[in-house]
C-alpha cells in the first residue's frame, strides 16, 4: 500500500492568530507571524488503501475527536479517498508548553499527499494544513513565516510563506512552563467567544496588520528590541480581547505575570528579550542566542520547567515509519 512519512517542527507566534473571518475554511481575520522551532517534532506517516480508517497518536488510538479532524483534512486531499491509517507521534510531551496542533496538520498533510503521489507546492500544502488548524499553515515552512489572512471568500489566497529561512538570526526561544490544571478553554472556543461578545475584539483585528509589516521588518534587519516591542503589543492586545469577552477567556497565572517581569528586569539589565504568550500560562521569552543560559536560569527561578528551543526548518519528508 502506498505510505510516507513527514516531519514537521511546532512554531511559536509572535505576532499572534485570534479570530477567524471563516470558521468552516479556517481562515484568520489577522495575518501572523512565527518562528518555527527545533529540536521538538511530530513525526507521521499515512498509508492508503487499508481495510478501515485508523489513527494512532502516540501509540495508541486516538480520540473519535482528534479522528473526525485528521480524517476531514484527508478528505480534502482526495475526496475520492481509499481508507487510510495515520500514525503519529511527537517526540515532545504535551507539558513541553507547546502546541502539537500545529506540527501535527503540517506533517500530516505532507505524509498524505506523497503517499497519494500529490506534488503540491508549499503554499498548497500550508492551505490544506490551515484546514486542520490555522496555525499549522505556518508549520509548512521554517524559520520566519508568515500567514497571510488573504481575501479570497475560497482562502485559496490564505496560505503562509517564510520571510526568511532558519538561518537567518541565531535566536533562540525560551519556554517558561507553569504545570497546573488542564487548560481552561481551547483556541477555537476562545476565539469564538471572543470574537462573538469582546467589544475590544474590533479594535484587535484592526490593529494586527500594522503589527504584522513593522515585524517583517524588523525581521528582516535582524533588530531584537523592535521585534520584541511588537511581539509584547501584539500578544497584550490579544490577550486584552479575550479577557474583554463574555465570560472572560484569561490563561494567566500568576507565575505568567512573574515570568513576564523576569523579562522586563532582564531589558533593564542590558539583555534584550521579550515574552509572548498563547491559550495558556505558558511564558515564551525570545532572546539572542549569547543571551539564552541567562534568560532561562533567570526563568527556571520563577516557572516549574524552562525549555530552551531553536529556529526549526520546514516540514519535510523522513525514510521510516512514525
Ligand atoms: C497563534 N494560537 O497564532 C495563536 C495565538 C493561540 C494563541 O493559533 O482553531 O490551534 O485550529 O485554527 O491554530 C492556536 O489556535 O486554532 C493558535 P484553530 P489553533 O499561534
Amino acid at each position: 500500500m502506498p505510505a510516507a512519512t513527514a516531519l514537521a517542527h511546532p512554531n511559536i507566534a509572535l505576532c499572534k492568530y485570534w479570530g477567524k473571518r471563516d470558521r468552516a475554511l479556517n481562515l484568520p481575520s489577522v495575518p501572523s507571524i512565527s518562528l518555527t522551532l527545533s529540536p521538538f517534532s511530530t513525526r507521521t506517516t499515512v498509508e492508503w488503501g487499508v481495510a478501515t480508517d485508523e489513527l494512532i497518536m502516540n501509540g495508541g488510538p486516538a480520540s473519535a475527536d482528534e479522528a473526525r479532524k485528521v480524517f476531514a483534512v484527508l478528505d480534502l486531499v482526495d475526496s475520492w479517498r481509499p481508507r487510510a491509517r495515520v500514525v503519529t507521534a511527537n517526540d515532545f510531551p504535551t507539558a513541553a508548553g507547546l502546541a502539537s496542533s500545529s506540527s501535527g496538520f503540517a506533517a500530516l498533510v505532507l505524509a498524505a499527499t506523497a503517499a497519494a503521489g500529490q506534488k503540491p507546492s508549499a503554499e498548497q500544502l500550508s492551505i490544506l494544513a490551515r484546514r486542520g488548524s490555522g496555525s499549522a499553515a505556518r508549520s509548512i515552512f521554517g524559520g520566519w513565516v508568515e500567514w497571510r489572512a488573504g481575501e479570497r471568500p475560497d482562502g485559496m489566497d490564505s496560505h503562509a510563506w517564510e520571510i526568511q529561512p532558519v538561518d537567518w538570526w541565531d535566536v533562540r526561544m525560551v519556554v517558561a512552563i507553569f504545570d497546573g490544571g488542564p487548560k481552561s478553554i481551547s483556541s477555537r472556543e476562545g476565539m469564538k467567544r471572543t470574537q462573538e461578545t469582546s467589544p475590544y475584539y474590533p479594535a484587535w483585528v484592526a490593529s494586527a496588520p500594522l503589527d504584522v509589516s513593522e515585524a517583517r521588518a524588523a525581521i528582516r534587519s535582524r533588530d531584537i528590541e523592535k521585534l520584541g516591542a511588537i511581539m509584547e503589543r501584539s500578544a497584550l492586545r490579544m490577550h486584552a480581547s479575550m479577557m474583554a469577552a463574555d465570560p472572560p477567556v484569561l490563561y494567566w497565572k500568576s507565575g505568567s505575570v512573574w515570568a513576564q517581569e523576569t523579562v522586563t528586569s532582564l531589558r533593564k539589565k542590558g539583555i534584550p528579550c521579550a515574552w509572548t504568550m498563547d491559550a495558556g500560562p505558558n511564558v515564551k521569552v525570545l532572546c539572542e542566542a549569547g543571551s539564552a543560559a541567562e534568560v532561562a536560569a533567570r526563568l527556571g527561578a520563577v516557572a516549574d520547567r524552562v525549555q530552551v528551543l531553536v529556529p526549526g526548518g520546514p516540514a519535510r519528508l523522513v525514510n521510516g515509519p512514525a
